[in-house]
């Protein structure tokens, strides 16, 4: 009998023993990950790559802790689209809703659709996006005074914590799991974005109440002295003040992660800097010397090294995956007086690349992109071709969850350093207009256009001639070797069109 007993008792303590074990492997193989994503910052606003008249010293210690990736990228050169290609793996030209979305419009991502959330939750991550959503919310007409749905929530997200569009758009209130924070019942939130509510103040019509004035479009309802885009009456105790949102988000994020910490949390910290309006807190203002522009970058800069902090103290900092990019280009003048042009200096936001925001050149899709993990990640640098879509399916690969294939690709080697090698080949999009990048090459089909805005002047890359770029010998795509390769030419034609169709056919 005793013997019996002890068998028993052996048994039971190999198996805690194992299970222990197996918990430790699993726990090293479910890293938390946190995707901190900045809106419209440049390749060349980050001194890890090769800014001088800014100094981000948090980001660039992701780098040196992590992988810096040269030819990282968003799938667009806006917003809408490529945070929509990171988080369901689509290309976003797939759908034709999928572009710069009104404050008001409802939920892009179908309910049913697979998404990176999603994903992570069936490896059992509790998930959390705090920040910009931009992505829609609701079926149609959206009562702002009710719980909000579909949303994040609806689509994988465990908590959320979001501005519904941009700062520069209507609402200006913060949502969380689907309820506008600080809503009073007898003061209710109207938005429109065709016509104004009566005898409510505009950028238009009222100047005087501007303390930030337009330059083009953002001329329509006044909040906190900033005219926006879109109409908004009411919710006066519930609308945010600029120049705190960068701590409110940052607060929020630190909150999510020390009450997740438990369990293996996935956190989107998706900072709204430096969109318009740049509004830095009075902490950063004349910071960088370069105007609010600048500025703001520096605050984000210092949220980081915040958040980070946060890792740090609640011995997170090991065993979380970051990764660190932006969703399209950087812009100088995107519509308010900021000085963000005169102040510029010798800055190039846009690194050695040729455009920015909305362009089909480099510089709208090639941006920032850091992947640390310290406990598993050699820090180093790569010119692997990665994009933002291939999260889902690589990280999903990392978890062993697998899914309907989508156009996000296994890119997990490269981004955790163990290759050199990403993908062959990625289509870049411009508000709906598209090019190809394979390998050293991009061509870019004629497009009817102009080939600079004016209003942001940034060129776009529309042209009536085929364009082709060696960006491996010619960076700054000043070269168009269209009409001296006309083999490479006819190739990436014929590949364009089978993969996106008649470029003809696209409408801006
Ligand atoms: C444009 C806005 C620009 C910015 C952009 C979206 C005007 C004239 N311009 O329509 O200011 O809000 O949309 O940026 O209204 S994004 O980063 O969210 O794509
Ligand atoms: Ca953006």
């Amino acid at each position: 009998m005793k013997i019996i007993l002890a068998f028993f008792l052996l048994l039971i303590l190999c198996n805690t023993a194992y299970s222990h074990v197996s918990k430790e492997q699993k726990k090293s193989n479910r890293p938390n990950i946190v995707i901190i994503y900045l809106d419209d910052l440049g390749y060349g606003d980050v001194s890890a790559y090769g800014a001088t008249a800014l100094k981000t010293p948090h980001i660039d210690l992701l780098a040196k802790n992590g992988i810096r990736f040269t030819n990282g990228r968003s799938t667009s050169s806006t917003c809408t689209p490529s945070r929509y290609a990171m988080l369901t793996g689509m290309y976003p030209w797939r759908n034709k809703e999928a572009k710069i979305l009104p404050g008001d419009a409802p939920l892009l991502i179908d309910t049913q659709q697979q998404t990176l959330p999603k994903i992570l939750k069936q490896a059992d991550y509790h998930t959390g996006i705090v920040g910009k959503w931009h992505l829609g919310l609701g079926k149609g007409k959206i009562d702002w005074n009710k719980h909000i749905r579909p949303g994040p929530n609806e689509v994988g997200f465990d908590y959320s914590f979001i501005m519904a569009a941009t700062q520069d758009r209507v609402p200006t209130v913060l949502i969380e799991n689907g309820n506008v924070v600080g809503l009073e019942a007898d003061d209710p939130i109207e938005v429109d974005y065709t016509k104004n509510f009566e005898g409510e103040p505009t950028g238009l019509n009222n100047p005087e109440l501007m303390r930030i004035k337009y330059h083009h479009g953002h001329n329509n309802s006044i909040t906190n002295g900033i005219p926006r885009i879109g109409f908004m009456k009411g919710g006066t105790k519930a609308k945010w003040i600029d120049e705190d949102l960068a701590d409110v988000f940052l607060n929020k994020a630190q909150e999510y992660v020390r009450q997740h910490k438990n369990k293996p949390f996935f956190l989107y910290y998706a900072m709204h800097q430096p969109h318009v309006p740049r509004t830095p807190h009075k902490r950063f203002e004349g910071m960088s010397g370069l105007g609010p522009r600048g500025d703001v970058i520096l605050e984000a800069d210092w949220c980081i090294g915040e958040f980070m902090k946060t890792l740090e103290e609640e011995g997170l900092i090991e065993n979380t995956l970051i990764i660190f990019s932006s969703d399209n280009g950087p812009v100088l003048n995107d519509g308010y007086y900021d000085d963000a042009v005169e102040r510029l200096g010798d800055h190039k936001p846009w690194g050695p690349f040729r455009g920015g925001k909305t362009s089909l050149y480099e510089a709208g899709t090639r941006v920032p992109f850091i992947v640390q993990w310290k406990q598993t990640i050699k820090p180093g640098v790569s010119d692997a071709l990665i994009c933002q879509m291939d999260l889902m399916t690589s990280l999903g690969k990392m978890l062993n969850i697998t899914h309907e294939q989508t156009d996000s690709q296994n890119i997990l080697n490269a981004l955790l350093g163990k290759s050199e090698k990403g993908r062959n080949e990625l289509i870049l999009e411009s508000l709906t207009k598209t090019a190809l990048l394979q390998g050293d090459w991009v061509m870019i089909p004629p497009y009817d256009g102009p080939a600079v805005t004016k209003t942001t002047n940034i060129e776009r890359g529309n042209s009536p001639e085929y364009q082709l770029y060696n960006i491996k010998n010619d960076i700054g795509q000043q070269n168009n070797l269209a009409k001296t390769h006309p083999d490479i030419l006819k190739k990436m034609i014929d590949r364009h069109r089978a993969l996106v169709g008649d470029p003809k056919n696209v409408k801006e």
